[in-house]
């Protein structure tokens, strides 16, 4: 079994529904198995700025899943929720990101983990920070409790 950490995000629609159903068809899908859900935080929207705030939270998987495996995966809940893809960073049902994945670092054409912007986003690192003070980051060394920045764009929406 190896443990990964999954950032999820959405601000189309029923945002807190859509995070709940997206953990459970993770929890759901073969080899995969939520084993810690943070608390769930409302976020100024980052990058494209003119669109609703997001909802935002990270949970811990222990997967028999590969990363690629585990990518399909979050491609697979994403479309379970109907999302469509157009604008860049823009309005999304639901959003699914591998963030770590052991302490592996893997650059593929398709997959960067550690999620190439986790270190300088408040809406990743708070939530993460909840259930994974201690886990370290590969590329810098430093714990997500070290990395963590406060940030008042990120309030904690439901515990
Ligand atoms: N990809 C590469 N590495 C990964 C990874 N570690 N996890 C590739 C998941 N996907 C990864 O993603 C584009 C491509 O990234 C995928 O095809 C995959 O092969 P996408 O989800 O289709 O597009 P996107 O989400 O619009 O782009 P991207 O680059 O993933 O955006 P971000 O960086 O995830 O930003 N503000 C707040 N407050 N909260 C948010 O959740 N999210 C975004 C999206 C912007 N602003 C936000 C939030
Ligand atoms: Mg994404």
């Amino acid at each position: 079994m190896k443990t990964a950490y999954l950032g999820l995000g959405s601000n189309v629609g029923d945002r807190l529904e859509q995070l709940e159903s997206a953990i459970k068809i993770l929890d759901q899908a073969d080899g995969v198995q939520v084993s810690q859900i943070s608390p769930v935080y409302e976020t100024e929207p980052v990058g494209y700025v003119e669109q609703p705030n997001f909802l935002n939270l990270c949970v811990e998987v222990k997967t028999t899943l590969t990363p690629q495996q585990l990518l399909q995966q979050c491609f697979y809940t994403e479309h379970q929720l109907h999302r469509v893809r157009d604008i860049r960073w823009g309005p999304r049902t639901l959003d699914v990101d591998i963030l770590l994945y052991e302490n592996e670092i893997i650059e593929e054409e398709n997959l960067t983990v550690p999620h190439p912007r986790m270190r300088e986003r408040a809406f990743v690192l708070t939530p993460l920070n909840d259930i994974a003070t201690d886990v370290v980051e590969p590329h810098t060394q430093l714990s997500i409790g070290e990395l963590v920045i406060p940030d008042d764009t990120v309030k904690k929406y439901k515990a």
